[in-house]
C-alpha cells in the first residue's frame, strides 16, 4: 500500500511529455526500488529537470530570449538590454567586459533558477563560428534545445550547422521564431522552410497576430486564446495581456479587419490540413514545435516557456561504450564540458562546468578522476546564474555545476563513483587560423605567460610550437581569428597584460602519427612554405599554407597518414 501511494505521488508530480516517457519506465521499475526513498527522491528530483542550451546563427536573439525567459521565469525582477543603454542594465547572461562592449556572446553562460516546480538549466550559447567550439560543447551537455530564428531571416547557415549537430545526437528541438516585430518572412513560408531546408517536421504550437509594427499578439492552438500583448519601455517588465477566444469582443475590438480576417484565414488553414501535436516525434527530433513572439517586446515568451516545459524532456540516459547509464544510477557520474578562468574579478580562479549525468552530487564527496586516475574531492562546488555562483551542497542528473579549485581537470573528463563509467562525449575542433602572439612589455612576462596558460586551460585556443626554431613568440591556433581578439582584451583586462598579434602564413594543420621518430621528421620533404611544430602535448604536426599543399602533400607521402586532430594519445 505504501509503495503505491509513493509511486503515485512521483507520477502526480511529473506534468511534461518527456516525464511520461521517464514515467513509462518508471512505472515498470519493481517495486522493491520504490520501497527505498533515496530511490524516490532522486527520481522526483531527476523529473523536475530541463536542462536545455538556446542556439541560433549570430544576433537572432538567443541573449534577448534568455534575460527574457529569467523575467517571466522570476529569477531577475527586471530584464536586462543586450545594447545596454546608460541607465540600464546589460544582461546576465553576457557577463563578460567584452561582450558587454560589443554586444555579442562570446561565450556559452549557464542560469539555473526554478520555476512552477520546475529546476532549469538553461545554457545561453555564442552564435558567432568562431566561438562555435563552445557551443558544440554545451550540446554534450543539455537534453533539449531552443533554436531561436530571426523571422525576417529565415534559417541561416550557423543555424543548420547546429542544428545538424543536434540531429545527430537526436536532441529535441523548439523553434522560436523572433522578432515578428519586424517586417517578416510569411508565417507559412517560415514553416515550410523548417521542413525543406533542415527536414523536419514543423507543427505551429502558435501562430503570429499581425506583422511588424501591426505585430498584436498570438494565437495558442493548444487553448484556442488569442493573447494580444501591450509593448513595455525597453522590454524591461512583462508585458500586460489580454486574453481571450476568437469571437471574444474584447479581444476583437483591438485588433483591425485586415489583421483579424488574415489571421482567422491562416489558422483555418492550419485546421486543415490536419496536423496533430506529436510529442514522440518531438522526442525523436523528428519535429519540432514552433513558437512565435518577439523577445525585445516580451511577446510570446511565456507561452514558449510554458509549452517549452510541457513537452521538453527530463534527463535521460546516456549511452557509453556500448553500455546504458541511467539518470537513476545511484553511482554519481558526470563529465566537464567547459572550463572558464576569472568568472569573478573577486575571485581570479578556474571554473570546471560539470554536467551530471547519474547518481546524487554531495559537496565534499571523493570521486574518480579519469585523467589523472586519482581519487579528488570535491569540497567546492557551485550553482551558477552568469558570474554568480553560490555553494551548492547537493545536484542531481540534468544539473550543472561548477568546481573551484582543480588545476588538472580538464574539457571532457569524467568524475565518477564508479571508476567504469567513462563519458567520451566532447567534440575536438580543427584549428583553421594561426596567429603569432608577441609581448610587447618585457616587463610584464609573467603576468602574459601565465594568463596566457590559464586562457588556454579553457580549451579554445592552443599554443604551437614551430620545430628547429629559436623563434619563443607562442604560435597560437585556434578555430576562427576572433578568438585571438578576446585572447588579446582578456590579457589586458584579466591580467593587465598588452600583447601584439602578428600574422602567420598557415591556414591548415594535420597532425602526423604521434610515434614518430625525429629522424623520420627530419626526412620528410615539405611543400614550399609547409613547416613542422609540436603541439603541447609533443605531438609532431605540419602546418601548410592552404588546403592544396595538404592534399599535395598527403599524395606524395602515402605513408605518412595525416590527420586533422591528434590520434589517440595514451590518456585519452
Ligand atoms: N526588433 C527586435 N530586435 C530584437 C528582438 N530580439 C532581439 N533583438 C535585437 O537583436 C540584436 C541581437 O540580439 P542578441 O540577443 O544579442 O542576439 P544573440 O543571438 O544572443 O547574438 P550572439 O550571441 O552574438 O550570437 C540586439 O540588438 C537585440 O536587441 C526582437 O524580438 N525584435
Ligand atoms: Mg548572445
Amino acid at each position: 500500500m505504501v509503495l503505491r501511494v509513493e509511486r503515485s505521488r512521483v507520477q502526480r508530480k511529473a506534468v511534461g511529455a518527456g516525464d511520461e516517457t521517464s514515467l513509462l519506465i518508471f512505472a515498470f521499475l519493481p517495486d522493491f526500488l520504490l520501497s527505498f526513498p533515496a530511490f524516490v527522491n532522486i527520481t522526483e528530483e531527476i523529473l523536475k529537470r530541463r536542462t536545455f542550451a538556446i542556439i541560433s546563427h549570430p544576433d537572432a536573439g538567443k541573449t534577448t530570449l534568455t534575460e527574457k525567459l529569467l523575467l517571466y521565469g522570476g529569477a531577475v525582477q527586471l530584464a536586462g538590454s543586450v545594447t545596454a543603454r546608460k541607465n540600464q542594465r546589460a544582461t546576465t547572461s553576457d557577463w563578460m567586459e567584452l561582450e558587454k562592449k560589443r554586444g555579442i556572446s562570446i561565450s556559452s553562460t549557464v542560469l539555473q533558477f526554478d520555476y512552477n516546480g520546475y529546476r532549469l538549466n538553461l545554457l545561453d550559447t555564442p552564435g558567432h563560428k568562431d566561438f562555435s567550439e563552445d557551443t558544440y560543447r554545451v550540446l554534450t551537455a543539455v537534453d533539449s534545445v531552443v533554436m531561436v530564428i530571426d523571422a525576417a531571416k529565415g534559417i541561416e547557415p550557423q543555424t543548420r550547422k547546429l542544428f545538424e549537430v543536434c540531429r545527430q545526437r537526436g536532441v529535441p528541438i523548439f523553434t522560436f521564431m523572433n522578432k515578428c516585430d519586424r517586417p517578416m518572412k510569411d508565417p507559412l513560408a517560415l514553416l515550410d522552410e523548417l521542413e525543406r531546408v533542415l527536414g523536419i517536421g514543423a507543427f505551429p504550437v502558435n501562430w503570429p497576430i499581425g506583422d511588424g509594427f501591426d505585430f498584436r499578439g498570438v494565437f495558442d492552438r493548444q487553448s484556442s486564446q488569442m493573447h494580444l500583448f501591450e509593448r513595455t519601455v525597453g522590454g524591461k517588465y512583462r508585458a500586460p495581456v489580454s486574453v481571450g477566444g476568437v469571437d471574444d469582443p474584447a479581444v476583437r475590438g483591438q485588433l483591425d479587419d485586415t489583421t483579424f480576417n488574415k489571421t482567422v484565414e491562416e489558422l483555418q488553414m492550419l485546421e486543415h490540413a490536419g496536423e496533430v501535436f506529436d510529442d514522440a516525434a518531438v522526442l525523436a527530433g523528428k519535429s519540432t514545435p514552433v513558437f512565435f513572439g518577439s523577445a525585445s517586446n516580451n511577446f510570446g515568451v511565456q507561452l514558449l516557456l510554458d509549452g517549452f516545459l510541457k513537452h521538453a524532456p527530463a534527463p535521460k540516459s546516456r549511452v557509453m561504450g556500448g553500455i546504458e547509464i541511467s539518470p537513476t544510477n545511484p553511482e554519481f557520474s558526470g563529465f566537464i564540458f567547459k572550463i572558464q578562468a576569472n568568472m569573478d574579478p573577486k575571485h581570479r580562479d578556474r571554473i570546471a562546468f560539470v554536467r551530471v549525468c547519474s547518481g546524487k552530487f554531495e559537496r565534499d564527496m571523493t570521486v574518480h578522476h579519469s585523467r589523472s586516475e586519482k581519487k579528488v574531492r570535491l569540497s567546492s562546488s557551485h550553482k551558477l546564474f552568469g558570474n554568480e555562483r553560490e555553494t551548492v551542497d547537493e545536484a542531481y542528473p540534468g544539473d550543472v555545476i561548477g568546481l573551484v579549485g582543480h588545476d588538472s581537470f580538464g574539457i571532457g573528463d569524467t568524475l565518477t563513483t564508479d571508476s567504469k563509467i567513462l563519458y567520451k562525449e566532447i567534440p575536438r575542433f580543427t584549428p583553421e587560423a594561426f596567429s603569432y602572439l608577441h609581448n610587447p612589455n618585457t616587463a610584464k612576462f609573467k603576468q602574459f605567460r601565465q594568463g596566457l596558460e590559464q586562457l588556454m586551460q579553457e580549451g579554445v585556443i592552443q599554443a604551437l610550437y614551430l620545430r628547429n626554431s629559436s623563434i619563443k613568440t607562442p604560435l597560437l591556433a585556434a578555430v576562427g581569428p576572433l578568438q585571438f581578439e578576446v585572447v588579446q582584451f582578456r590579457l589586458e583586462s584579466e591580467y593587465g597584460a598588452a600583447s601584439r598579434l602578428e600574422a602567420a602564413p598557415w591556414t591548415v594543420v594535420r597532425w602526423l602519427p604521434v610515434d614518430m621518430k625525429e629522424d623520420d621528421l627530419d626526412a620528410l620533404s615539405l611543400p614550399t612554405g609547409a613547416r613542422l611544430a609540436y603541439d603541447v602535448g609533443k605531438n609532431p604536426v605540419i602546418l601548410f599554407q592552404n588546403e592544396w599543399s595538404a592534399n599535395y602533400f598527403g599524395e606524395t607521402n602515402k605513408l605518412v597518414p595525416l590527420s586533422a586532430l591528434p590520434v589517440q594519445t595514451a590518456k585519452e
